[in-house]
């Protein structure tokens, strides 16, 4: 069986790739299995330039055929912030994911409703010796100012999805893996991950 190294150190991501790409029958394998720990500095302008920068790092490392994921939530209210630095969001170092939701809402406090914004991923596959091949997905949503579900990992608990009256953290697994932008990300790159394999 072909291996796929999903190259992140998020283990939300890590979970949602491992469901979303089950159905390729590679065998999907994780930084912290081949003992990988890279430090990959995020200085790109863009989602496909982080993506870009990680898959290289990670193929370069591992030898092995890797997939990249950047992504970030973007608010209309806050000009498109936390965007690129939605993981590094926080008004603290060592802020956890609570405290960058508060902190959005904090930021967010006394703007009108709805807040619109919007999930984006893009995906970066790279084989050795191959050329970077780039998939990028968005859900549309809005925040919500109180946290709601259990599930899911980052914004998702205050990141509302009008069509289906749920938010991010209130969907079973398998419905956000089939709605979010990580999931259109990767469909995207359904073709490229065919020609990888
Ligand atoms: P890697 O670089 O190791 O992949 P990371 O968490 O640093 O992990 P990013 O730089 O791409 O990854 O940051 C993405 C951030 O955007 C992530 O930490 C969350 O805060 C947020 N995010 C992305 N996808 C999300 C999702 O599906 N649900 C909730 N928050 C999400």
């Amino acid at each position: 069986m072909k291996k796929l190294l999903i190259a992140t150190e998020n283990p939300g991501k890590i979970r949602e790739l491992q469901e979303i790409l089950a159905p390729l029958n590679l065998k999907l394998v994780t930084p912290r299995e081949l003992g990988l720990m890279l430090k990959v500095e995020e200085d790109g302008q863009t989602y496909a330039e982080n993506a870009a920068k990680k898959a290289r790092a990670y193929c370069a490392a591992s030898g092995l055929p890797c997939l990249a994921d950047d992504s970030g939530l973007e608010v209309d209210a806050l000009n498109g912030a936390p965007g690129l630095y939605s993981a590094r969001y926080a008004a603290k170092p060592g802020a956890s994911d609570a405290d960058r939701r508060a902190f959005l809402l904090e930021n967010l406090r006394g703007k009108p409703r709805p807040w619109l914004a919007r999930f984006r991923a893009t995906v970066a596959m790279l084989a050795p010796g191959g050329e970077l091949a780039f998939a990028e997905g968005r859900c549309e949503g809005e925040i919500i100012p109180t946290e709601r579900g259990q599930g899911g990992f980052g914004y998702d608990p205050i990141f509302f999805l009008p069509e289906l009256d749920k938010t991010m953290a209130e969907l079973p697994a398998e419905t956000k893996n089939r709605f979010s932008h990580r999931a259109r990300a990767v469909e995207a790159a359904l073709p490229v991950l065919q020609k990888l394999f």
